[in-house]
């Protein structure tokens, strides 16, 4: 006889779970257990599922680096007792966060996939439903007795991305998300359709390892033209900054004036780490492509591929937090860990 999946959803607050404030009209994060009785839909399906809630749950964008060791910690405290894991989170940040645990959790073994919605559970024509319930029947897929997916994933509006290449890209439609980098592992329709070719780490047997240090003195700069000197030397002599994600033009493009590449330069002389992505939805830097980006390839600016800015500045931290050294960083940034560049 099969045993039934044992799912542990994770509540940590966002739209699925929020009501009306009565004095202000504004939408707030409520109590879990009230949710879960809103779908009774949930007792047909074929797992058994506990839950964990934050004992305050956050609108998404009060989310940050200590949030994410709360839901770390709770995957690894309860790793040997569930098959999978379903984090209920606000879809603001939701990006940032699956892109954060991806790094955290290294040798990940079953399935974490983070979902939520744009209209909350109580609406009528709430996206939460289905979100929710596909979210737990992929976290409960297996074969032979083994989990389908293995990796940090986003659920939202019938298709399952690996969580560190998303993007959030609407704050009013149901397809709130985007992979413009990578294909989605599954659609659901009828049926669901497993993409398994591109599945992340298949059978990995190795212990897992919950990495907690991130370090958060780091910052996103994109550029746009008319970007002066003062502007981004201030930026640059932050005290204590570690790192800078630069969100460029293009396939890894910035002006080629004097100034620019002399603060950059003397900064990574300094050892501040600098990673080049592109403020394009989609495609890759390709530092050299173009005299415009020749010079920071020349100056040792790390190539962010065609990572997402959300990863690049969740790798970045997880990275810092490792204490990497200088001589290596480059390497290990520009070399993909878990499936978030090519
Ligand atoms: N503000 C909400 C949040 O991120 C948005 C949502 O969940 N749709 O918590």
């Amino acid at each position: 006889m099969q045993v039934k999946p044992n799912i542990l959803l994770i509540y940590t607050g966002g739209t699925i779970g929020m009501m009306k404030d009565f004095e202000t009209g504004a939408l707030k994060a409520f109590n879990f257990s009230k949710l879960l009785n809103k779908i009774p839909e949930l007792k047909q399906l074929d797992c058994t599922i506990e839950t964990i809630s934050f004992e305050k749950p956050i609108d998404s964008s009060n989310m940050n680096p200590e949030k994410w060791v709360q839901i770390a910690t709770i995957i690894e405290e309860n790793y040997s007792l569930f098959d999978g894991f379903v984090v209920l989170h606000g879809s603001d940040t939701m990006s940032y966060s699956a892109s954060a645990l991806s790094f955290m959790l290294e040798n990940l073994n079953k399935p974490v996939i983070f979902t939520g919605s744009q209209l909350p559970i109580g609406d009528l024509r709430t996206d939460a439903k289905e979100n929710l319930i596909t979210a737990i029947q992929i976290a409960s897929l297996k074969i032979k007795n083994k989990p389908v997916i293995t990796e940090v994933c986003l659920y939202f509006e019938y298709k399952l991305y690996r969580g560190n290449r998303t993007t959030k890209i609407n704050a009013e439609h149901f397809k709130a998300f985007s992979s413009p980098n990578f294909p989605e592992l599954v659609e659901s329709g009828v049926h669901l359709k497993v993409n398994s070719d591109i599945l992340f780490s298949k059978n990995n047997l190795k212990k897992l390892k919950v990495h907690k240090n991130l370090e958060d003195n780091v910052v996103i700069v994109k550029m746009f033209p008319g970007i002066n000197n003062t502007v981004l030397s201030a930026i640059i002599a932050i005290p204590n900054l570690k790192g800078v994600v630069l969100e460029t033009y293009g396939s890894g493009n910035a002006p080629t004036e004097d100034w620019l590449i002399q603060i950059l330069k003397k900064a990574i002389k300094n050892g501040l780490h600098i990673i080049n992505v592109t403020q394009c939805s989609g495609g890759s830097v390709t530092m050299g492509q173009y005299e415009t980006s020749t010079q920071l390839k020349k100056i040792g600016v790390i190539s962010g591929k065609d990572i997402t800015t959300e990863a690049a500045i969740t790798k970045l931290m997880y990275l810092l937090g490792q204490n990497v050294s200088s001589s290596v960083f480059k390497t290990i940034f520009e070399t993909s860990l878990r499936g978030e560049m090519q």
